[in-house]
């Protein structure tokens, strides 16, 4: 394995909660068993290319603070493979089995749709010899269709035509990619699938034109063999004002209005959700309760501001809550947990890259084990189930099987009275998540 770039920094080792080596795991033991399943096979981790390998600490106040050792060269195709071969360096030393790319990470793209396509090619031979070395793999590939100016009104929602071609080519040659690289599974977030002012936008036709761009991708990919789940990623705003796939349950209507819902599932984002206005574990469940939760975009946001921070997570509560539910669901649909997260601007040591994932992966260890926890030891799973007793059999159940009528219900009523107070004990809960950390 190439110790070029990281040549001082170690495979990092997993030492325990005691030790004081802040490169080294101290939850996250990827060969520790938890119900059942490796802590490597629940989590499934993944390194975010653009964030960790492209992100240059740039901010709209000021330029590029992130300096890339790797970046020595004019040449866009051997500048692209240098990167790579930082990236496996990196994703191997922190046994990362997992990365995921938009295509203009992995090598510069010009205006010029075969020249793109080319570049594409001898950066994927490359990439698949360094999986084959490593046995890191694909966890999802994409399309930047946000970044390029001829976006600015958008891709597939573009009311050009001629710019909604040019998405098609871009998905076109990233599916290829894709497929090229056995990669799991392909997203699809959009950015500017959205709009800002509808003084100029006919947001139905954009809909439907989204929905048909889809379909399109999906045969074409299906066609060539990818066997993988498509997933979209839903954000309510930034860029655009108004984004099409707003929330989770936002974007199941569309699936289900479009007739995709035997393809997609949901990539779900914690700051996604925050942006939203909802909770990353209420997001998480809505996937999950329509058998959709595929994957996972792991972040924070900033209780102060509300824009996209993209922070690495650290707080145990939230991501314990965020366990509980994909324990409760059998785990990810095929996906699994993508950083898609930065150090600041201000963190420009080569270490400071490695110490964010470190501390996201144990945060995710740690949530893991307590959630498992709650779920087998505590009186959490029995106490929920419990409130809904009332339905398991006599009236309630006649009632969720659909044998009541609304005089029914009055019936009922006027014979037993006005119903007792019942505590939801929400505080008790709570309790117990901090029990089990
Ligand atoms: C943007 C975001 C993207 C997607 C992939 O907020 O999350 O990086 O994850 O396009
Ligand atoms: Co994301």
């Amino acid at each position: 394995m190439n110790n070029a770039y990281f040549s001082k920094i170690p495979v990092i080792p997993f030492e325990g909660k005691s030790t004081d080596n802040p490169l080294a795991f101290r939850w996250y033991n990827e060969h520790q068993i938890v119900a059942g399943k490796t802590m490597k096979e629940h989590l499934r981790f993944a390194c975010a290319y653009w964030h960790s390998f492209c992100g240059t600490g740039a901010d709209p106040f000021g330029s590029p603070t992130h300096m890339f050792p790797w970046d020595t060269t004019n040449d866009a195709v051997d500048k692209a493979r240098q990167k790579m071969d930082a990236a496996f360096e990196f994703m191997h030393k922190l046994s990362l089995p997992f990365y995921c790319f938009h295509d203009v990470d992995l090598v510069d793209f010009t205006d010029d749709v075969i020249d793109n396509e080319k570049r594409l090619q001898l950066i994927t031979d490359h990439a698949a010899q360094h999986q084959k070395a490593t046995g890191i793999s694909l966890l999802w590939g994409t399309a930047n269709l946000f970044s390029n100016t001829r976006y600015m009104n958008g891709a597939s929602t573009n009311p050009d035509f001629h710019v909604l071609a040019h998405a098609g080519a871009q998905v076109k040659a990233a599916i290829d990619a894709t497929i090229k690289l056995n990669g799991a599974n392909y997203v699809f977030w959009g950015g500017r699938e959205g709009y800002m002012s509808l003084l100029n936008t006919n947001m139905k036709r954009e809909k439907e034109h989204l929905a048909k761009f889809l379909h399109l991708a999906k045969d074409y990919a299906r066609k060539n063999g990818f066997k993988g789940k498509f997933f979209i990623e839903p954000k309510p705003c930034e860029p655009s004002k108004h984004q099409y796939d707003y929330d989770c349950e936002t974007v199941i209507g569309f699936l289900r209005q479009y007739d995709l819902l035997n393809d997609f599932s949901l990539n779900i984002e914690v700051n996604h959700a925050t942006l939203a206005g909802h909770t990353f574990q209420h997001e998480l469940q809505v996937a999950a309760d329509a058998g959709l939760l595929g994957s996972m975009d792991a972040n924070r946001g900033d209780y102060q501001n509300g824009w996209d921070t993209d922070q690495f997570p650290n707080n145990i509560v939230e991501l314990t809550e965020a366990m509980l539910v994909i324990l409760e669901a059998g785990g990810f649909g095929g996906g699994g947990i993508n950083f898609d997260a930065k150090i600041r601007r201000n963190s420009t040591d080569p270490e400071d890259l490695f110490m964010a994932h470190i501390g996201g992966m144990d945060s995710f260890a740690r949530a893991l084990l307590t959630a498992n926890d709650i779920l087998e030891k505590s009186p959490y799973k029995t106490f929920r189930a419990n409130r809904y007793a009332s339905f398991d059999n006599g009236k309630g159940k006649d009632f969720e099987s659909g044998n009541l009528t609304l005089e029914d219900l009055r019936t009922y009523a006027i014979e037993k009275g006005e119903p007792s107070k019942i505590s939801g004990k929400q505080e008790w809960l709570e309790n117990i998540i901090n029990q089990y950390i």
